[in-house]
């Protein structure tokens, strides 16, 4: 029988990739390991800070669409272990204004591709994501948000109670249940995707077009000349390069104001939690915005489950009890035969808010300095896209179309996009 290392001692600086963990066990001995572990060199063409996923899919696509591969992605600690690694794997493109449809739906084609572009099973699943009503007035909001959808040539339909029970046949259909379900609306391209899997399958791609993946490497400060950023201090020493770009997500603001710029992000928690694994019992996604709470399950077999923003500003990586106990009443609630499930993890993720819930990719009025952020509780589904449209920037120096409403800018002009209440988790 294969014996396993405890993972306290796995989880230690020399053995963070992916590789070391199976390499541990008996019989996946000798494995290529996925990506180089490189060393930091003294200059760089590009300098991508944070190896999330959208910071792995930036160094990604400037290496294969517009041949940049002097590129390296500074991580301070290993790569996916930010919220790309905290995340509840949900992917949709069920947004309202027509900028967030084409921004969001060409991230879900380019899911859709991901596993045979990276040569790597990124287990896309896509199961539906049910949103359920409650009230008519709920049927009303879930109405509007359908036609805006179809309007911006997103599949949605409306389903009635009995089509809802069809699908998803453990909620809780029962007369006297707290929130009757009257309906729904089903987005049926939305699902999941292995979240380790999105980080290391651009990691291995970008790692095999040359980009150097530096792990344990913060990025401390940032070195100007004549007001234009040309390198970073890091906790090993300094690098070089003509163009710095940073998708750090919970450290946004606190990174951006080392370069002097002050963004629009507010700093939460976002928690999440994982039940011991049962067969197979939910077959979609459902998320019900009256009990702020989504459900699905996993290939294990768990159910993975979460709530709402803690709603105090912080930067501990745990959530609150009170939100926890909001998300287990909501989940006894709505399916009363999960309430006999043992919860096995729960955990958090700091997510940077930004108030009109729609993200920043773009430049940040100081030259040389390039952002991908706010993406708040939802920015797992746009990791390919905010790679392909940041690497764009990077790459010719023009904003790409898809991210040309979604620039700083628009906090000076007025021309906000607010997507809270598409936002599916309101942030
Ligand atoms: P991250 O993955 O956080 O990567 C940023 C990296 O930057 C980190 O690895 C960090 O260590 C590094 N870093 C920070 N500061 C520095 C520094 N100074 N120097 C070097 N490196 C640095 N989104 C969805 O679409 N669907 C979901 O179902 C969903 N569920 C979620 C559930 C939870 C509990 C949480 C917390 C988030 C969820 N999200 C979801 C949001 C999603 O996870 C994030 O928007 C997305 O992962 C952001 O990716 P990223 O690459 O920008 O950030
Ligand atoms: O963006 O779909 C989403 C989401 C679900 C849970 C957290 N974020």
């Amino acid at each position: 029988m294969a014996v396993y290392p405890n993972m306290n001692e796995l989880n230690t600086r020399s053995k963070y990739s992916a590789w070391n963990l199976f390499a541990a066990a008996p019989s996946h001995q000798d494995w290529a390991p996925a990506w180089r572990q490189a060393e930091p060199k003294p200059r760089y063409d590009a300098i991508i800070i944070g190896g999330g996923g959208h910071g792995l899919a930036t160094a990604y696509y400037l290496a294969k669409n517009h041949g940049v591969t002097n590129v390296a992605v500074l991580e301070k600690a290993w790569i996916g272990g930010g919220n790309t690694g905290r995340n509840t794997t949900i992917v949709r493109s069920n947004y309202l204004y027509p900028q967030s449809a084409r921004l969001y739906d060409f991230a879900l084609k380019l899911y859709e591709g991901l596993s045979t572009e990276l040569n790597f099973n990124i287990m896309l699943s896509q199961r539906g994501l049910i949103t359920t009503a409650h009230s008519r007035h709920d049927l009303d909001n879930l109405s509007r948000w359908a036609n805006a959808m179809l309007f911006n040539g997103i599949e949605a339909e409306i389903l009635n109670a009995q089509q809802v029970r069809e699908l998803a046949p453990r909620l809780n259909f029962s007369a006297n249940a707290r929130y009757p379900i009257l309906g729904g609306v089903i987005h049926r391209r939305a699902g999941t995707v292995r979240h380790d899997a999105v980080a290391w399958g651009y990691a291995r791609g970008a790692s095999a077009l040359g980009v150097d993946i530096v792990q344990d490497c913060a990025v401390t400060g940032f070195i100007k000349q004549d007001g234009r950023v040309v390198g970073v201090q890091t906790t090993r020493g300094e690098i070089r390069a003509d163009k710095v770009a940073m998708a750090v997500a919970g450290n946004s603001s606190q990174l951006a104001a080392m370069a002097g710029v002050r963004l629009p992000v507010t700093s939460y928690s976002l928690q999440a939690m994982v039940s011991e694994s049962v067969k197979p019992v939910l077959d979609t996604v459902v998320l019900s915005p009256a009990v702020g709470t989504y459900w699905s399950q996993s290939d294990k077999g768990e159910i993975v489950f979460g709530g709402a923003l803690d709603l105090v500003p912080s930067y501990a990586q745990r959530g609150s009890f009170a939100i926890s106990q909001q998300v287990l009443a909501a989940t006894a609630e709505m399916f009363p035969s999960f309430g006999r499930l043992r919860v096995l993890r729960q955990w958090a993720g700091t997510v940077d808010v930004v108030q009109d819930s729609s993200p920043i990719i773009g430049s940040t009025g100081v030259p040389g300095l390039y952002i991908n952020c706010g993406w708040g509780t939802g920015g797992f589904k746009t990791i390919p896209v905010g790679g392909w449209t940041l690497a764009h920037l990077l790459a010719t120096g023009k904003n790409h179309e898809l991210a040309e409403p979604f620039q700083l800018e628009r906090f000076h002009s007025g021309r906000l996009i607010d997507e809270a209440g598409a936002a599916g988790i309101a942030h």
